[in-house]
């Protein structure tokens, strides 16, 4: 909530500026880029935003960030200031901690990963700055110390894929007495998007008796990674039939790895690739016929992000979470969206 801003306004110059110097020296500690000139005044009606970013290691977190970024603008009301973790839950308590001690209005984070919060958040509920989890959730006891969640059902996400892979199953009569040998490419361990995806598709794989999920690898969510654990699992076994990759940038890298071994992939190949977010350049794909089917994952939060903070600062009643809309697409579908979306 605004208190009276003005000591806070000088307070929060000083500590920015001093931040940004801080930066300047190389300081690995910080990453933080100010979103705004720290020199100057801040508009004491603006309601100020400290964002902790978990990283950029994929298209659909960059896709993120320029969501939240362009939600939390000056001229939507908002100083933003915000700094990229770079995949470490350190740097996300340290960054949490400065803005704590910048007493910001709100703190926004997607925690990298779901353990290991309960300390910093009771430091930000003492210091009396709302949470608002962004993305990814936390595994807490007390709910009382975040005040929402913006995100997508990541679960439903991994259900989806699953139910996906039993209809095209019976649409090519593959009968419930043909082993089904699948690979799952993994997203960060512990990561909400892991963890959620993971239980879905399992769920629905597991009414499958023949379905044999060979093995379950962790690609980080990037592509080198994603490249370097499907050309491990290609020596590996010479009878995959499907690749589960949660994160179209793991797909990426495993699909080079797949047509360097020099092995087919997609509606007409060897190997049914199964993908997640469903980021522009994946739905290319998903267009051309090499990836099968691309789970949604929604990066575009930011507006709700942005809505929920106005309606907090109105005194209005808000929900404990918010779940974005999102969608499948497979090449029958596909084409009518590639024009139009953002990301
Ligand atoms: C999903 C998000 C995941 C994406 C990945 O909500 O947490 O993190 O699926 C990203 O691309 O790295």
């Amino acid at each position: 909530m605004k208190s009276d801003r003005t000591n806070r306004v000088s307070i929060i110059n000083v500590l920015l500026i001093g931040l940004l110097l801080f930066c300047l020296t190389g300081c690995s500690m910080f990453s933080s880029v100010v979103e705004e000139d720290p020199s100057a005044e801040i508009d004491s009606d603006l309601v100020v935003v400290g964002f902790s970013q978990l990283g950029s290691e994929s298209l659909w977190r960059t896709a993120n960030t320029a969501s939240i970024q362009r939600a939390l603008t000056k001229e939507n009301g908002f100083f933003l200031v915000f700094n990229n973790a770079r995949q470490k839950q350190e740097n996300q308590i340290k960054a949490i901690r400065s803005f704590i001690s910048q007493r910001v209005d709100y703190i926004v984070f997607s925690p990298v990963t779901e353990d290991g919060w309960e300390t910093v958040l009771l430091e930000a509920k003492e210091a009396g700055i709302p949470v608002i989890l962004a993305d990814r959730m936390v595994n807490i006891e007390d709910e009382s110390l975040y005040t929402t969640w913006v995100g997508t059902d990541m679960q439903e996400e991994g259900e989806k894929a699953g139910r996906w892979l039993e209809e095209y199953m019976q649409a090519h009569q593959r009968t419930d007495e043909e082993d089904v040998n699948i690979v799952v490419l993994q997203g960060t361990p512990g990561a909400t998007s892991q963890i959620g995806r993971t239980i879905g598709f399992n769920t629905i794989a597991d009414r499958h008796e023949n379905w044999n999920i060979l093995e379950q690898v962790n690609g980080d969510f990037t592509t080198a990674k994603g490249k370097e654990v499907m050309q491990l699992l290609l020596k590996k076994y010479d009878n995959i039939d499907v690749v589960v990759s949660q994160n179209d940038d793991m797909t990426f890298g495993a699909i080079e790895a797949i047509q360097e071994a020099s092995r087919t992939v997609g509606v007409n190949g060897e190997i049914t690739m199964i993908s997640f977010d469903a980021a522009h350049e994946a739905l290319e794909m998903v267009d051309q016929g090499l990836i099968n089917v691309d789970i949604e994952c929604n990066p575009e939060q930011g507006d709700k992000i942005a809505e929920v903070i106005s309606k907090i600062e109105h005194g209005e009643e808000i929900e404990k979470a918010y779940v974005i809309e999102e969608n499948v697409f497979t090449q029958k579908n596909v084409k009518e969206y590639l024009d139009t979306r953002t990301y």
